[in-house]
């Protein structure tokens, strides 16, 4: 039964080899993306107000926590639906600086008038 322990002892270690490239692979992703979750509910996002660094892609990770909304920034081109109990995920590129205001695109009631926010771009 040697060599049974002996592959499992070599099994064990490239799981490990695995578990470190994968780790790995994470903490560049984390530093190349700026990711923001973002929750959505009647009649307002939170948070609402998001800064982000030019240049660098941006991921927001929307949840309804409540029906169907919408998101869209047309200052920078950027729109989705935000249906519930799931995440959604919308990536881009800040190319230029600024404040950007948002709002909700999907009609979510009376106050859906009310649901905005701003995504502002750092040099
Ligand atoms: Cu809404």
């Amino acid at each position: 039964m040697r060599s049974g322990k002996a592959g499992l002892f070599a099994a064990s270690i490239m799981v490990a080899v695995c578990i470190m490239l994968i780790a790995g692979v994470f903490a560049v992703s984390a530093e190349t993306e700026q990711v923001v979750q973002i929750t959505a509910k009647r009649f307002e996002y939170s948070p609402k107000d998001i800064t982000v660094k030019m240049g660098v892609p941006v991921v927001l990770e929307f949840t309804s926590l409540d029906r169907l909304h919408g998101f869209n920034c047309p200052g920078l081109g950027i729109r989705t639906d935000i249906p519930p109990k799931e995440v959604t995920r919308l990536r881009f590129v800040p190319q230029s600086a600024g404040t950007f205001p948002f709002h909700c695109d999907n009609f979510c009631g009376d106050g859906h008038e009310g649901m905005t926010g701003t995504i502002i771009v750092k040099e």
